[in-house]
């Protein structure tokens, strides 16, 4: 579509109604969004009209910081970070946007001088739940941080319109829940069809002669599908940098096939709508787990295709050549999911506008950077060639042309070593035959980088060790970090209030001034404001309890929560040992004295993941019986909070006392939610996995609970023959507790329902719980015996947070703009043409 260049509209005044901040002015522009926009008025207004008037009062707010930022990109033509990836968790928009323009406390007075209550409010957004976990979370953060750093990015993915599964629990066990999350409509979006791309699929090439005497292919699709983007503001904190998120929906080109209607075919005049609308459906709730479907690898084409389409747009727009692509965009593959990238810019570059191979192939590997999330074999993709040619014939052809060119160059860099071009290909020949998505995306990038120095030296000398010996220079480290925004500021006020009147708020961009808090450490006054500041959230936890769960929690006892994920490497089961010995220690010795403690879990399980699904159900079980048994008085409850998202961890993370990351070493590439358990205050027990080790390299061994095997002593157990039953037998306390669950006594008396997972451990303990479990104890032991010198527990925990400045993800994004993306940043001025009046 054209822009006409109207030069009224450009000397367009924006309305103080709109951008003014005053308490008066929004009250009035929040009453004007409700009557013109959602059509109400305060007598029949439900609770959502009210969000929804709130959040246009907001957006309004934004859409001057984000029209100029777009200006300003476009006039300077600024490089820009494109951030690829399948999975965006972005969590609640309007909680977030408030902090971020700093208009929370105008806009919570606004709204109760209307009679209403801001956390109500902010209660009621359905959150996007457009990720599984980790990868989709983390790519929310660096969204956050690239705003915050005032860097041109956008975030390209999928805007699937239903997301993660709600989780609801009956009987103990996980019941999944289609997440609606579009059903009352979407206030922070924009859609763009006049930016619509096209996608094709399937079908088949044909080999041409051009006009120039030159070899061509062109490719006849059997499908083509639309996309159409929805852009969603990204509002950096306090600065005037707002950012796009651009997520793809799928459409027919037509929706209605009036032929088929006409000729009486009813299904057959929708269906094409129906088959192109499924690409943007629903997203796989898989998490470290990698499952070949034909949907999925559409659904990975569609929005790499629309994604590198826009940039091609964008370039052109700027009157930037092509030739000069990489110069304009440096893109970044959050994991495999959008690996296709490396065939399809060759393609868009090749077949559609004309270059030469050597050319095009110079600048997608200048373009493209690859970020590995995973050591789980399992979760590293690949695709059955059948299934590749049948919905990507044109790529197919020209992934075997990069493999060509690839494996000459691994011949004369390794003459005569026919086992590494068969480790290394791109193509998997050992049996049926696989396209690898991991190699496609190492050879088609400039840099690969894991997400904490241990993950990146284990892809280094494991998973990618071929490609580290053929392409050393490639590989760098950039370790994870979360934002400070969300994870602090809007979810824990009270300890940013108590931090920021000794301090000052700088910590709050600049993560590393927590630093200052050490200053403070032994100061009693300080000690006891931070203690009761704990003790307050945990009561809004008890209560919060109480009415999810009806289980009453002691307030005193310690915290000890796992959320994350449910994977048998992350060990919540191991979890589950230590509770069950606790209890036993209980029935043995009724009037022993134990430290109370509160066990909190939260976290999904893929639909298809069996033995996830039984740890959920194995945990329910055991506070079934834990939580009502009279022997235990109250010293210890379990709690399984259901239905984990970004909005829960919120509330969970600042009442952490105890943040468990007992994951076995050597599977856990970084881990985030240990990051912002320790931000908020919480000590950890943990392994020498992922960060966990940079973490306790910054707040010192003597301030978290260290427990368990080494990734390489995991390596050498492994290689030596792990026998798991030699630890049953010989360890008194772990044999009682796994008799214990085999009796029944957490089943009704059932003794088949743990039985596959207790023969999973007993027979093969893949992740060496019984290996780690008398560490864990003993750890866990120790961690008991701390909590009782509350001075101590407090100082601890006070050191943690001053030490935790390096995990902030614009640390992270610092790294990623020096070693990876060679951008700068690009300051917004709100300029004069659409300046507000004041
Ligand atoms: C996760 C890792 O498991 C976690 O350790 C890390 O902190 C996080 O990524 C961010 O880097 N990996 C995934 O979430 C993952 O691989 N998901 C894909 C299968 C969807």
């Amino acid at each position: 579509m054209q822009t006409v260049p109207n030069h009224q509209v450009e000397n367009l005044q924006i309305e103080d109604d709109r951008t003014g901040l005053s308490v008066e002015c929004l009250k009035r522009a929040f009453l004007d969004n409700l009557f013109y926009v959602q059509g109400k008025f305060p007598k029949i207004a439900t609770k959502n009209d009210y969000y929804m008037a709130l959040a246009y009062t907001v957006r309004d707010r934004l859409l001057q910081r984000w029209i100029n930022t777009a200006v300003i990109y476009t006039e300077r033509a600024s490089r820009t970070v494109s951030y690829l990836s399948a999975e965006f968790l972005m969590g609640p928009h309007l909680g977030n946007n408030l902090v971020n323009l700093g208009i929370y406390d105008q806009v919570k007075q606004a709204v109760s001088e209307l009679g209403l209550d801001l956390e109500d409010l902010l209660e009621q957004e359905e959150e996007p739940g457009l990720g599984n976990g980790g990868l989709g979370r983390l790519a929310a953060c660096y969204l956050d941080s690239m705003a915050t750093l005032e860097i041109p990015s956008l975030g390209y993915g999928i805007r699937y319109e239903f997301g993660i599964f709600d989780q609801d629990i009956r009987d103990g066990w996980q019941v999944e829940i289609t997440d609606k999350w579009l059903h009352c409509g979407n206030p922070w979006e924009i859609a763009r069809p006049e930016w619509e791309v096209y996608v094709k699929l399937g079908g088949h090439t044909e080999a041409y002669t051009d006009e120039h005497g030159r070899y061509r292919v062109r490719w006849i699709p059997y499908q083509v599908v639309k996309g159409v983007p929805h852009d969603t503001p990204i509002l950096g904190y306090k600065t005037n940098t707002a950012n796009t998120l651009r997520l793809w929906t799928a459409e027919a080109p037509e929706s209605f096939d009036f032929g088929a209607f006409n000729s009486g075919d009813y299904l057959g005049a929708v269906q094409a709508k129906m088959v192109s609308e499924n690409l943007s459906k629903v997203l796989y709730p898989n998490d470290d787990s990698s499952q070949g479907k034909r949907l999925r690898l559409a659904q990975q084409i569609f929005f790499v295709s629309c994604s590198l389409q826009d940039m091609i747009r964008i370039v052109f727009r700027q009157n930037v050549p092509l030739e000069k692509f990489h110069e304009k965009f440096v893109v970044q593959l959050n994991d495999t999911h959008p690996a296709i990238a490396v065939a399809e810019l060759m393609r868009l570059l090749i077949d559609e506008h004309d270059m030469g191979w050597d050319q095009a192939w110079s600048i997608t590997q200048k373009s493209l950077a690859y970020t590995n999330h995973t050591l789980l074999p399992e979760a590293l993709e690949r695709w059955p060639i059948s299934l590749f040619r049948s919905l990507l014939p044109r790529h197919l052809e020209i992934i075997y042309e990069i493999n060509y060119h690839f494996l000459e160059e691994v011949k004369a860099k390794f003459p005569g070593d026919s086992d590494r071009l068969r480790r290394m290909s791109l193509i998997d020949e050992s049996g049926e035959k696989y396209v690898r998505m991991a190699h496609l995306a190492c050879v088609g990038s400039h840099s690969i980088n894991g997400v904490a120095a241990l993950h990146t030296k284990l892809l280094q000398q494991d998973v990618l060790r071929d490609f580290y010996q053929m392409y050393p220079e490639k590989f760098n480290n950039k370790t994870n970090g979360v934002t400070p925004r969300r994870f602090m500021v809007l979810s824990n006020p009270r300890l940013t209030n108590l931090i920021s009147s000794k301090i000052g708020d700088s910590w709050i961009k600049h993560l590393k001034d927590l630093k200052k808090l050490e200053a403070f450490v032994d100061d009693p006054e300080f000690c006891h404001q931070w203690r009761s500041i704990k003790s307050a959230i945990k009561h809004d936890l008890v209560a919060y309890i109480q009415k999810q769960n009806g289980i009453s929690v002691n307030p005193d006892s310690i915290f000890d929560i796992q959320a994350k994920r449910f994977h048998e490497y992350k060990r919540q089961h191991l979890n589950a040992l230590h509770i069950i010995t606790l209890y036993n220690r209980i029935k043995a010795n009724p009037d022993i004295d134990i430290t109370p403690r509160t066990f909190i879990f939260g976290g999904k399980a893929a639909p298809g993941y069996y033995m996830a699904k039984l740890i959920i159900k194995l945990l329910n079980s055991i506070a079934d019986v834990v939580n009502n048994d009279p022997d235990v008085r109250d010293r210890l409850k379990v709690v399984f909070l259901k239905d984990y998202s970004v909005k829960f961890a919120q509330r969970v993370y600042p009442a952490a006392d105890l943040s468990e990351q007992i994951s076995m070493a050597g599977k856990e590439a970084s881990g985030t939610g240990n990051m912002k358990f320790a931000l908020n205050g919480a000590l950890t027990i943990g392994t020498l996995d992922g960060a966990n080790v940079e973490i306790r390299d910054e707040v010192g061994a003597e301030n978290f609970f260290i427990f368990g095997l080494t990734a390489p002593e995991v390596y050498a157990l492994k290689a030596r023959g792990y026998r798991p039953l030699d630890y049953y037998h010989s360890n008194r306390e772990l044999k009682a507790v796994i008799d214990r669950i085999a009796s029944g006594h957490f089943s009704h008396g059932d003794t088949q329902l743990f039985k596959p997972l207790l023969d999973s451990l007993l027979h093969r303990d893949e992740y060496l719980l019984f290996a780690d479990y008398q560490a864990y104890i003993d750890c866990q032991d120790n961690v008991s015996q701390v909590y009782r010198d509350r001075d101590r527990w407090t100082r601890m925990s006070i050191l943690n947070v001053a030490r935790m400045g390096k995990f902030s993800s614009d640390r992270s994004i610092r790294d990623y703009c020096q070693d990876i993306w060679n951008i700068q940043s690009v300051p917004i001025e709100l300029g004069e043409c659409i300046q507000a009046k004041e």
